[in-house]
């Protein structure tokens, strides 16, 4: 589909935005309170929520505070604790959501096959699982960490028990008295096993590198506090302040100062002094490189978990599944009933980005497959016209919360189609030159970084062994970057020249 006689076939709008998580909603208010509201939503799920939609495994919460957790712009008084549990984050986005007045344009269960930009028509032409749509510009809010990666472990597709990705939570499989095996220690498992902990016959935790897992700060917010955060505002504002400025604090230890993490190595060392008895399993869990090189967990569960009778940590390589069971590099053999993969998302190759094409016929896979994933700002890409990605390459945090950086490029980019509307632009690209120098200037900034020399292996880097995914500094200096569309970084075209 390329040539603008489609367009006669398709619905036009002004914006198309994929993806109804975070990203998409805030997108879709912000766009209609600027009056560009002539947009679609499309959500291949049949709700709103994104990744708070679909990952419903047991324990599943979020380890970012509460207090950062919303929409600056709709605080939530009524969070429970001081982490929310995912159906408090989705009643949340839903509530958000419904009182936007934008769900009229959110068409739901239905999948962007492709999005392609039509040089002549000067739109972006996109085909969904329902109608084709002819759109000025292109939003992307699909999120990183939303295609699950699955193990290429060998004889897995032979399994005869239940198997599923922690993000494809399989809710008919009976786990009570059960033999389960789980595959990965990251975010999701450190929150899955406790869980199952307490209804499994038997948990086998296969362990490939072990994570920093530090103590969670939980606790409940009083009916008081609960009172105060809804009848005075300005109380939770200077709450979520005080939350934000703590975690920004420690990004100096990320970015120029690893050295200091050897503080959170400590508190980690101490959270498995409490929670495991056993000298050899404490060994066993604790890993050998920088605390922050990959995400530091959080937990007071996951421990005490792994100490439990019920619960066994398997270090040996797993060399292949059975119809019935794991086989480890020491020959063991584990039988199971369940097996749950928690074993992370394609982050630095995103199949999204295989199914979006630019200007010259080549789709962003192929734009980022020579030095990785790049967009000047995180958010637009030369050779991509009108196109804005949300949470794109080195956008990401590990310590603090993505609605912060969300809202920082969603004012970006209306901004961007605020200035397209008054200075009759039809189209806007950032120059070759501009992102390069940005992208240079970000990886620049990686060589000190404790992602950079940590010494582990983590998501966050490409194949390449860069880092392409988080932000190397402070958030506020991202939104202040974003707070202002740059319009001489960028290749313009008028809407005059389109009609000539
Ligand atoms: O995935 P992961 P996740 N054989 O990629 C292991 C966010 N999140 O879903 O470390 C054996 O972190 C792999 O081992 P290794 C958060 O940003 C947020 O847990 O590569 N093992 C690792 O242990 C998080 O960082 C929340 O050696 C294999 C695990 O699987 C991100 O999502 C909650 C393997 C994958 O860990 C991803 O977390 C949950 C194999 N073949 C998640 N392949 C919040 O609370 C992989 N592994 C906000």
């Amino acid at each position: 589909m390329s040539s603008s006689e489609d367009i006669r076939t398709t619905t036009t709008v002004d914006h198309l935005i994929v993806g109804a998580g975070f990203g998409g909603l805030c997108t879709a208010i912000k766009l209609n309170e600027a009056g560009e509201s002539d947009f679609v939503v499309i959500e291949k799920d049949s709700d709103v929520g994104g990744t708070w939609h679909i990952n419903t495994y047991p324990g599943a919460a979020c380890d970012v505070p509460s207090q950062l957790y919303s929409f600056s712009f709709a605080l939530n008084p009524d969070w429970t604790s001081a982490f929310s549990p995912q159906p408090e984050i989705q009643a949340y986005i839903r509530r958000v959501a419904e009182e936007s007045g934008t769900l009229d344009r959110f068409v739901f269960d239905t999948a962007v096959t492709d999005a392609t930009w039509d040089q002549d028509a000067q739109r972006w032409l996109v085909r969904t699982t329902g109608a084709t749509y002819a759109a000025r510009s292109l939003i992307v809010g699909s999120g990183g960490l939303s295609e699950p990666k699955l193990p290429d472990i060998d004889g897995i597709d032979s399994f005869q028990g239940e198997v599923f990705h922690s993000a494809r939570w399989n809710h008919e499989a009976e786990l009570a008295g059960k033999r389960i095996a789980v595959i990965g220690t990251g975010a999701s498992a450190v929150q899955i096993v406790p869980e199952l902990q307490k209804v499994a016959a038997r948990v086998d935790v296969y362990q490939r590198t072990p994570n920093w897992v530090i103590p969670r700060n939980e606790r409940s917010f009083t009916a008081l506090e609960k009172a105060v955060f809804r009848r005075l505002p300005v109380v939770q504002r200077a709450a979520r302040a005080a939350v934000y400025a703590g975690l920004e604090a420690r990004v100096p230890a990320f970015t120029r100062l690893p050295a200091l993490m050897n503080v959170v190595e400590a508190v980690a060392k101490r959270n498995i002094r409490r929670g495991i008895t056993d000298p050899e399993l404490r060994k066993r869990v604790t890993p050998t490189y920088r605390a922050g090189c990959k995400r530091i967990l959080i937990s007071n569960t996951w421990y005490p978990a792994l100490d439990s009778d019920n619960v066994e940590l398997v270090t040996d390589p797993i060399v292949k599944v059975t119809p019935s069971g794991i086989v480890t590099a020491d020959g063991a053999e584990r039988e199971i009933d369940v097996l749950v993969v928690a074993t992370g998302f394609h982050v630095t190759d995103q199949p999204m980005a295989s199914h979006v094409t630019g200007r010259d016929g080549r789709t962003l896979a192929e734009t980022w497959a020579e030095r990785g994933m790049r967009a000047y700002k995180g958010t637009t890409v030369h050779g991509f016209p009108n196109y804005f990605h949300l949470v794109g390459p080195n956008t990401a945090l590990g310590h603090s919360s993505m609605i912060f950086i969300i809202e920082s490029q969603v004012a970006y980019l209306t901004e961007a189609l605020r200035t397209m509307r008054s200075q009759r632009l039809a189209t806007v690209e950032p120059t070759i030159e501009a992102q390069d120098s940005w992208s240079d200037r970000v990886q620049a900034r990686m060589k000190p970084t404790v992602w950079t020399t940590g010494g582990c292996a983590s998501w966050y880097l490409d194949e390449h062994g860069n880092n392409t995914t988080l932000w190397p500094g402070q958030t506020f200096t991202l939104r202040r970057l974003l707070s202002r569309f740059d319009l001489d970084q960028y290749d313009v075209r008028p809407v005059e020249q389109r009609e000539a």
